[in-house]
């Protein structure tokens, strides 16, 4: 029974560690379409203070794990973002984006609400209802 108790002990302080460590693992949408475009994410998301990064082709979401006191899902994404790919928050120049390779030409991003070019546009919009 004792060893038991030590047990969980020791389990609680493994986790109060980690608690402690200002480590956060956030999921976020990244846009991109095959293994390349998997290399080439993780390599720019894997920036200082960064531990852990993993995108899945499927899914199109990145999972990263990283140090709060070190860095931010902000400075990630544009990391991101300035090797061609759209993320949730942030939109690839189009010049980057299209000197991508071929098969990396993914679907860009749909403009959000603060991105429309034009009134009509915004009204086409409105009445696309997927
Ligand atoms: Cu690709």
């Amino acid at each position: 029974m004792k060893q038991v108790k030590l047990f969980l002990l020791a389990a609680f302080s493994l986790l109060s560690v980690s608690v402690f460590a200002h480590d956060r693992t956030d999921s976020i949408k990244v846009y991109g379409e095959c293994g390349m475009c998997k290399k080439r994410i993780e390599k720019a998301a894997a920036i200082d203070g960064v531990k852990k990064v993993d995108w899945n082709v499927d899914t199109k979401m990145l999972v990263v794990t990283y140090n709060s006191e070190k860095t931010t899902l902000d400075a990630i994404q544009q990391k991101i973002t300035a090797v061609g790919h759209d993320t949730e928050k942030y939109t690839a120049n189009d010049n980057v984006y299209n000197k991508l390779p071929g098969c990396c030409h993914y679907d860009r991003k749909p403009a959000a609400d603060g991105q429309k070019k034009s009134d009509a546009g915004s009204k086409e919009a409105a009445h696309n209802h997927n």
